[in-house]
């Protein structure tokens, strides 16, 4: 079968319907192709891809553990290496509980050693697969089983961890986020970071309707609705440079937080003006640092 008409992360999986990781996982083996080979931690992609004896992968794949799907990749790549297999890839594929907090000293390492791997975190905001607790990579006031919003609580209180910036430190030669609401970025980033040699970090947003409470049906609108508030943005980060980063008209953070129960609590019983101003506040942090902001014309 021709490569482009081939799904190569297809039917055989069980996520919930409207889910942003299994989006993801098909725009990112479309863009990478067959001559991949991909390492997943433990979670839900992991879970919902291979509901034994099925599987929706048609690329050599492997599952590791939780913490150490770097270490699993950076294995393989210096075996292909050895045996002169130049024309094969290693793409990582981890949750943001596997990236930010349990497996950053493995991530740590292969970007340190140098290993020709792309590594992707797809960023659901929480460990999903054991019940919705919060991650480095869960947003302020998101209500989650280990941060609950309620009587003495607004929800998570720490900030999102910024892993891109630390794998820049590392010397990476390419840094990038996208979403599953903008497909073309997504694939276009995948494919860049697969031709450039050398370790390198894509962040994919990926809203999951199940933990965040919304309808499935609105995953793509959710992504769009985060990186029009600021609250998410698209950019590379070439040799530690910001090169790109994708502008946007934005709109107050109020009708993104309002469309997922993750943050209903700041709207009931009464509206918390100074929690959501705080939030308006990250999001106008980073419509500066990242430069965001279409001017209107004069
Ligand atoms: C060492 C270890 N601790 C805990 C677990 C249980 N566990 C499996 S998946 C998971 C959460 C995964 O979260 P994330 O990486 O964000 O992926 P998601 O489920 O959200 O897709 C946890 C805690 C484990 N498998 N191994
Ligand atoms: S819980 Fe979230 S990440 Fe897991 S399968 Fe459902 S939508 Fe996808």
């Amino acid at each position: 079968m021709a490569e482009n008409t081939c799904e190569l992360f297809d039917s055989g999986h069980r996520a919930c319907g409207g889910c942003g990781p299994a989006l993801a996982a098909k725009l990112i083996t479309r863009a990478a192709g067959p001559k991949t080979i991909i390492a997943t931690a433990t979670g839900c992609m992991e879970v919902f891809s291979t509901p034994y004896p099925e599987t929706a992968w048609k690329t050599p794949w492997i599952h590791s553990l939780f913490q150490n799907s770097a270490a699993v990749a950076s294995g393989i790549e210096a075996s292909l290496k050895r045996q002169g297999r130049d024309d094969e890839k290693v793409v990582v594929i981890a949750g943001d509980g596997a990236t930010f907090d349990i497996g950053i000293l493995c991530i740590s390492g292969l970007f340190e050693r140098g290993h020709d791997v792309t590594y992707i975190c797809y960023d659901n905001e929480a460990y999903m697969n054991t019940g919705i607790q919060r991650s480095g990579a869960t947003p302020y006031d998101a209500d989650t089983t280990t941060s609950p919003a309620g009587k003495y609580s607004t929800g998570n209180k720490r900030p999102k961890k910024d892993i891109p910036a630390i794998l820049v430190a590392h010397g990476s030669p390419y840094v990038a986020t996208t979403s599953v609401s903008t497909p073309k970025d997504l694939m276009d980033k995948v494919k860049r970071a697969i031709a450039t040699p050398g370790p390198c970090y894509i962040q994919v947003h990926t809203p999951c309707c199940t933990g965040w409470g919304f309808d499935g049906c609105k995953t793509m609108e959710i992504g769009k609705m985060a990186l029009n508030s600021g609250l998410w943005v698209n950019y590379e980060i070439v040799d530690g440079v910001l090169e790109k980063s994708r502008k946007v008209k934005r709109v107050p953070v109020d009708d993104y937080l309002k469309a997922q129960k993750r943050f209903r609590h700041l709207f009931r019983p009464e509206v918390n003006t100074e929690e959501i101003a705080k939030i308006q506040a990250i999001a106008d942090k980073n419509a500066e640092k990242y430069g965001i902001d279409i001017k209107p014309k004069k």
